[in-house]
């Protein structure tokens, strides 16, 4: 990785993960963009920043020359709660915006990231043990999209040789920068209301168990992934990987162990709970293990523990 490109950059990952590629690679060689202006200065004031809109063609091919790019992590997404509000758009974006960077991808030779989701699963998948090869009929826009991106993915490599990686991430915590309207974010909202106000109203019921991992492990296994010999990928593209899974009922008594009187009610919101209910209870990651070596550092009481941690010291600047 030479010259890397993010796209979508001041998103919930792509806020971390342009903060660390650039103390790895280099600040200059790290081009982040997105249709927003970023607000936060670590993020503005330590490398290049870009406008760009992945559905604009021919301005992504602008950045291409002018930066030279050779890789690209493509994170730029409508995700699942808000595709189900405005279908159209996630199309247009997580399809349109992807085949538009593939394009790029193959005319500049450039490798790509390609971040799926545990929202191609849907209620046909088997939900425990969900194996990385299985029955995949999604039925939000947002899993329709990205089972597309998968397949686009593997088209790409497997016909132009484009050397195309990726993940099929669960539920992501952390705590730099909010959640972008998925089915998962209620896990980060639990933490900050916990600390904040000490009583969180879930829109999912108790019981709703999914995969979930820590903003650390998302980062390094983007990465590593990148990084791994492509020799030993078999499956390259869309690789099930998780950390941990838990239901509300079950993060809210982990939070109870620092914060005893925190309460948990429910207001159950029927769009989002039927998305995750057609989503698996925990996946089958073994495939990430053997080909590229995934294994996560954070379970249920590690990221409990430092997400307490970090989010106390962001709200109230203690030492
Ligand atoms: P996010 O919603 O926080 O960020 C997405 C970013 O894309 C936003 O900053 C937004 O401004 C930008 N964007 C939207 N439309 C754009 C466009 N037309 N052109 C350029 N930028 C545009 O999302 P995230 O959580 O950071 O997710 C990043 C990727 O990872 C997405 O592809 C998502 O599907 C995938 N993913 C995320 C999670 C998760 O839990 N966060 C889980 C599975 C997969
Ligand atoms: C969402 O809930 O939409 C995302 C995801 C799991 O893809 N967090």
């Amino acid at each position: 990785m030479d010259r890397i490109l993010v796209t979508g950059a001041l998103g919930q990952i792509g806020s971390e993960l342009v903060i660390n590629l650039r103390k790895k690679y280099g600040d200059d060689r790290v081009i982040a963009t997105d249709i927003r202006m970023p607000a936060d200065t670590t993020l503005r004031d330590s490398g290049p920043f870009e406008f760009l809109d992945v559905q604009d063609e021919h301005h992504i091919t602008r950045v291409m020359q002018q930066y030279k790019i050779d890789t690209i992590f493509h994170l730029a997404a409508v995700l699942s709660a808000i595709g189900e509000t405005r279908p159209n758009i996630a199309w247009q974006v997580n399809v349109g915006g992807l085949y538009h960077i593939l394009e790029a991808a193959r005319q500049y030779k450039c490798a790509l990231f390609f971040p799926s989701s545990i929202g191609v699963f849907g209620p046909s998948t088997p939900v425990e043990d969900t194996p990385q090869d299985t029955i995949m009929r999604p039925e939000t826009m947002y899993g329709v999209s990205k089972l597309s991106g998968e397949l686009l993915c593997d088209y790409y490599q497997k016909r132009f040789g484009i050397d195309t990686r990726g993940v099929r991430f669960p539920g992501l915590i952390s705590y730099e920068t909010e959640p972008g309207g998925g089915t998962t974010d209620y896990a980060v909202e639990m933490f900050f209301e916990a600390i904040k106000h000490k009583k969180y109203t879930c829109y999912l019921k108790p019981d709703t168990s999914l995969d979930m991992m820590y903003m650390p492990d998302a980062i390094k296994a983007m990465i590593d992934i990148m990084e791994a010999d492509p020799q030993k990928l078999v499956h390259r593209n869309a690789f099930n990987i998780t950390a941990m899974s838990f239901s509300p009922e079950i993060l809210a008594a982990a939070i109870r162990d620092y914060i005893p009187d925190f309460v948990i009610d429910y207001e159950i919101d029927p769009v989002r709970q039927a998305i995750a209910d057609s989503w698996p209870d925990s996946m089958d990651d073994s495939a990430a293990r053997a080909e590229w070596g995934w294994n996560p550092k954070y379970g249920l009481e590690a990221m409990t523990s430092d997400m307490i941690e970090k989010i106390t010291k962001r709200l109230y600047r203690t030492t």
